[in-house]
């Protein structure tokens, strides 16, 4: 099942906290790979489990936008922010589970994330610009929260009665 279906908002799936990965076996392996792809294809550049209906640990992202440039998949299995800076940026956020609604969202610059990657190594790096923003954004999945939740509760319902409305038109087709 390599592209899998992206569950849209509002979803009970998508206010869950997600579970800590213990064995990083086939399935875990073959379910990063799907969400690579289900990414690329979606296109996105990141992707959380949650997403996807699964409530475990584990995001991919990949910021490169130009396509002209090689990729650089990440695949991250809990992954933590052990660090964030005190300075912070603004960026326009858009969610592949809340299609074709955009909001600026202010978050830390610089975040250090620690996470086991795809071969069961741990990793630690320093995130800056939009690959910050968005390394913040997938740990939020996990954590249950969405990037509307930084918003007011005005705007939220309102994001959240449009995304309503087109998940219903996408399921009458
Ligand atoms: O988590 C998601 O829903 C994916 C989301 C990630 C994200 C975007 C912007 C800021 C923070 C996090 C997306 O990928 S939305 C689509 C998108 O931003 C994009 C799509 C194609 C090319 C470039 C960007
Ligand atoms: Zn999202």
């Amino acid at each position: 099942m390599p592209i899998r279906p992206i569950l849209i908002h509002p979803d009970p799936r998508l206010k869950k906290e997600a579970e800590k990965v213990h064995d990083l076996d086939d399935e875990l392996i073959a379910l990063a790979d799907d969400m690579l792809e289900t990414m690329y294809d979606a296109p996105g550049i990141g992707l959380a489990a949650p997403q996807v209906g699964v409530l475990q640990r584990l995001i991919v992202l990949d910021c490169v936008k130009d396509e002209s440039e090689p990729p650089q998949p990440l695949v991250m299995f809990n992954p933590e922010v052990v660090l964030s800076s005190d300075d912070t940026s603004v960026y326009e956020e858009g969610c592949l589970s809340i299609p074709e609604q955009y909001a600026e969202v202010t978050r830390p610059a610089e975040v250090k994330v620690r996470w086991i990657d795809r071969a069961g190594n741990e990793q630690e790096r320093d995130f800056e610009g939009l690959w910050s923003t968005c390394v913040q954004h997938e740990i939020d999945h996990l954590n249950g929260k969405l990037f509307i939740d930084y918003l007011s509760p005005m705007k939220r319902q309102m994001m959240t009665r449009k995304s309503q409305k087109l998940k219903r038109e996408r399921a009458r087709v």
